[in-house]
Order: C-alpha cells, then sequence, then structure tokens
C-alpha cells in the first residue's frame, strides 16, 4: 500500500493498569477489532487512533510514545471526559445503535441527550485524524461508535479516502426507522468512499434503509455484488466483505509447545470419554449466554445416558460492565449455572465449568485445541470470530461447530456447521446430541469444509478484498455500472 494508514477505532488496542506502586501497565485488549487490525498495522505500519480510557493520566501519552517508538506503528490516543464516555459510548453507542443494530430494539434507551455527545465526541476523532495524518493519507474508520467521523473529515480535507467498516449487523427498515437520528445516520455513512459490511443481509439492509430514508439517491450495480450510490455528486461503494482471522497464524500458535502441554494437562483433568463443549463471548446479551445455558440444561435432562459424560466449559469475558443491563446479565448467568449444575452435578462432575474472565492467548488456544464441540449461539452477531478460530485450531479435522443462524459467520460456514436458531432450545438440545455423538468420519467431513472456507477466505483475502476499492477513481473507470430501480 502505497499510501499512510490511519485505523480511527474507538479504542486503542491496549488499556492501562496501574499496578500496586502506581506504576502503569499496558495491557493488549481482546476482541474482534483488534484480533484484526492489529496484523495489518504490525505488517504496513502507520497510525492507530483511539481511546486509552477515561483516565487523565500524562504518563499514558508518554507511555504510547514509548511503545509507539518499538512497534511498526504509532499510537494517538485520544481522552475522553468522564461524561463524553458516559453519553458517547456507554450510552449512544451502547444503549442505542448497538442493541438496536442487532434487532433488540427493547433494549434501546433514547436519551435525546446522548446525540450531541455522540456527534462532538466524532468530531474530536475527526480532528485529530485531520492533524496526524498525511493529506493524501487512507483514513479508515471502524465500527458504530463512529459514524459521523466522515462527515466532518470531508468538510476538512475534501480529497481524503475515506473508507468506513461495520463491524456489527445492519438491521431492516422497520427496526432502523425507530431511530431519531435515521437520517443523519445514514448520511454520515454515504461521506465514506467506501462502506463495507459483514454479510449480504447486512447490505441488502443497508441499501433498503437508504432508499426508505433518503429517497434522493441512485443505486447501480457493479459486479461482484457490489452497489455505488449516488448522491448530490458524491459516490459511496457498498459492498460485503466478510471479516475473518489470519488462518496460519491461528494454526501455528494452537500447535506450539506450550498450547500443547497446556492442553495435555487440560485433557487430563476429565474422564477420557468426556466431551467438553466449549462457549467463549464477551459478556454481551446478543450472545445468547442464558439461552445457551438452558439449551445445555434441557439435553441433560432430556439426555441421562450423556450425563458425566458431558461438560460445557463457559468462557465470559468481563465487558461493558458500567452499563445497565450487563450487571444484571451476569447475575443471570450465575443464576443459571448455578441451576444447572445444582440439578445435575455429582462428586466428580461438573456440568459447567464457568470462568469469568479474560484468558491467556495460551489458554484460549488449549482450549480450543481440547474442546471436541464449540457451542456458539449468537442471537445476533456481525460475524463471530470464536467460529472461525475454534476451525483454525482444529488440526486433527475433527470436532464440531454448532453456530447460530444469525450470526455472520453462518453464511460461510453452513455447509460444515450444524446451525440453530439460539432461541430455540430444543433445537440447541438436539444439536447437542448430535454433535456429542457424531461419527468421526462425519466429523472430518464437516471440519475439513470449514477449515477449507476459514483457509480460503481468511483474513488477508478480507483485506485485499476491502482495500482493492480504495484506489479506484470514479472518473476513469472502466466499467459499466448498470443502474438498477428501487424494489416495487
Ligand atoms: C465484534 C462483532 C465481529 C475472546 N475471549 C478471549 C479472547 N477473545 C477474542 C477471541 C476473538 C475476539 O476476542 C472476539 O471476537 P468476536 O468476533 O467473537 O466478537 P466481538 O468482540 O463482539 O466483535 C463481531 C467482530 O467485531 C469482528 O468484526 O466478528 O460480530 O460483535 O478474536 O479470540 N482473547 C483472549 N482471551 C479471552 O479470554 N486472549
Amino acid at each position: 500500500m502505497d499510501r499512510e494508514l490511519v485505523i480511527v477505532s474507538n479504542r486503542l488496542p491496549l488499556s492501562f493498569e496501574k499496578g500496586g506502586g502506581g506504576q502503569l501497565r499496558a495491557k493488549q485488549s481482546s476482541g474482534g477489532l483488534v484480533t484484526a487490525i492489529e496484523p495489518l498495522l504490525q505488517e504496513h505500519g502507520g497510525i492507530w487512533i483511539g481511546s486509552a480510557g477515561t483516565e487523565q493520566d500524562p504518563r499514558i501519552r508518554e507511555e504510547l510514545a514509548a511503545l509507539s517508538e518499538q512497534h511498526h506503528y504509532r499510537y494517538e490516543p485520544i481522552a475522553l471526559s468522564a461524561e463524553e464516555q458516559a453519553k458517547f459510548y456507554e450510552g449512544f453507542s451502547n444503549e442505542i445503535i448497538w442493541p438496536l443494530f442487532h434487532d433488540l430494539q427493547s433494549r434501546c434507551n433514547f436519551d435525546p441527550t446522548y446525540w450531541d455527545f455522540y456527534l462532538r465526541v466524532n468530531a474530536r476523532f475527526a480532528d485529530c485524524a485531520h492533524q496526524v495524518a498525511t493529506p493524501n493519507a487512507l483514513i479508515w474508520i471502524h465500527d458504530y461508535q463512529l459514524m459521523q467521523v466522515a462527515p466532518v473529515l470531508r468538510r476538512e480535507a475534501p480529497d481524503a479516502r475515506l473508507v468506513f467498516f461495520l463491524h456489527i449487523p445492519f438491521p431492516p427498515p422497520d427496526i432502523f426507522e425507530k431511530l431519531p437520528w435515521r437520517c443523519q445516520v445514514l448520511e454520515g455513512l454515504l461521506a465514506h468512499t467506501v462502506v463495507g459490511l459483514q454479510t449480504a443481509r447486512d447490505t441488502r439492509n443497508f441499501l433498503a434503509c437508504l432508499r426508505t430514508f433518503l429517497p434522493d439517491i441512485t443505486v447501480g450495480r457493479r459486479a461482484g455484488d457490489l452497489r455505488v450510490v449516488r448522491r448530490n455528486g458524491h459516490e459511496t461503494l457498498v459492498g460485503a466483505f466478510p471479516i475473518s482471522i489470519d488462518f496460519k497464524d491461528f494454526e501455528r500458535a494452537s500447535d506450539a509447545d506450550d498450547v500443547r502441554r497446556r492442553s495435555t494437562v487440560l485433557r487430563s483433568h476429565y474422564r477420557k470419554d468426556m466431551v467438553t463443549i466449549l462457549g467463549i463471548d464477551r459478556l454481551d446479551y446478543t450472545k445468547g449466554i442464558p439461552e445457551r445455558l438452558k439449551a445445555f440444561g434441557l439435553f441433560l435432562r432430556q439426555n441421562p445416558g450423556l450425563q458425566r459424560k458431558t461438560s460445557l466449559i463457559q468462557i465470559v469475558v468481563p465487558s461493558r460492565e458500567s452499563i445497565p443491563g450487563y450487571q444484571q446479565l451476569k447475575a443471570e448467568i450465575e443464576r443459571l449455572v448455578a441451576q444447572v449444575n445444582g440439578e445435575f452435578a455429582e462428586p466428580g462432575w461438573v456440568p459447567i465449568n464457568y470462568i469469568h474472565r479474560a484468558l491467556p492467548r495460551t489458554e484460549l488456544l488449549s482450549l480450543y485445541r481440547t474442546s471436541r464441540v464449540a457451542f456458539i449461539t449468537p442471537l445476533k452477531d456481525g460475524m463471530n470470530l470464536v467460529a472461525k478460530e475454534y476451525c483454525a485450531c482444529r488440526h486433527e479435522n475433527d470436532g464440531v461447530l454448532i453456530l447460530s443462524e444469525f450470526a455472520g459467520a453462518a453464511t460461510e460456514l453452513k455447509a460444515g456447521a450444524l446451525l440453530v436458531n439460539p432461541y430455540d432450545q430444543s433445537a440447541g438440545a438436539a444439536a447437542l446430541v448430535q454433535a456429542v455423538t457424531m461419527p468421526e468420519a462425519e466429523q472430518r467431513r464437516r471440519m475439513t469444509r470449514l477449515r477449507n472456507q476459514v483457509r480460503r477466505a481468511d483474513l488477508g483475502a478480507w483485506l485485499k478484498g476491502f482495500l482493492a476499492h480504495i484506489e479506484e477513481d470514479p472518473a476513469t473507470r472502466q466499467e459499466t455500472i448498470v443502474e438498477e430501480p428501487a424494489p416495487a
């Protein structure tokens, strides 16, 4: 890539903790966006703009400057006040956009004071990008917290390459229309030259919302299901670019000595014929954790013969704990774990191993290696990288992936996974029976397909597909664009 790369995301890929003696400790963040973007900057260099938390400690800036020297890229921190964090991040982003875009509109809190903070903080990110980026930099803005950065940047730097990727789903018009600021959000997105979404369904929904709420647009169809949206003389390329993982890196890292050693220890904790089932999620109501625990309880109740032969290991990574609802969710999960364990546990066998903390990477990879089943059932998910990581770590081509049909990953992985409706406990229980008792030959057939798919459509392919459109110049484009009439 010839241009300077500037990544703009809500958070930097690391946060700071104060040690016992008051010294600052940098901690690498986990989460889908970091997993995908960090390797890109490591390879190409550039700048990452994002918040490093609400702490105003001046040492954070110094520490980041020192870390920038060691890494291939530079960090530009944005300091948010406690009120900005509360109303822009926890408020507008996570009490309105997050639930609405995951089709959970009844969880939204449409507090009218949030929007001004969203605009104000987005403008600060835009100002920072304007100041630090070279004039022809590629400014790649990420995700739902920053959908109003581009309109400001476009005014300040009319020729900048502004591209956007949405990591979460895009809802259909009859859900999106509840948003009081729906037209401004759509207009903000059209200030980019490329808008990437996770799946064809998200792209369809986005285009349907544009047609419904901004009727003065025209839409042209291009090869490969891409669309060109035109409005007021500006063009935006819109398309699905399913995000992925660095398959080879996961495959290699999960076969390293430390992971092999840890996997042997993990296996030794269980009886030889025990099938371990793995769930890993951030603490979030979209991930369908209570629904999954209920399905597992039903599975045990309906299948006494499989009790003592199966254990669910459920990792819940702490997340957004200051937002109302997340504490309640944690309490609900803990109540359900206690209920299922209370009903079925016996000396020597605990049905659910519940872990509420982030795990070191070695532990995560060892769990992928040793768990015969991955049980991943979000109510709705942009993609879900855990599903792809599990497949990349299955060296023996065995194991079964049970996946929600509402995860973006289901589009690519449906041929090898067992797809379930996460709201349907009976279907979840039935899929568990099928997974736990699946003959080895069928496991291998399915897992080989899954691994081939993830290997082929890996992180490199995602980047290549997305970045291929960055340099396009509408004035010299050869391809004919067929105007697409709005559906009746
Ligand atoms: C958003 C969208 C979309 C998890 N626990 C630990 C840990 N992780 C890592 C996993 C994985 C990442 O976090 C989680 O990614 P997901 O994709 O599953 O989910 P979100 O964080 O909600 O991500 C999602 C994604 O963006 C990318 O576009 O797929 O739909 O919601 O990489 O490995 N890592 C470590 N310890 C843990 O305990 N080290």
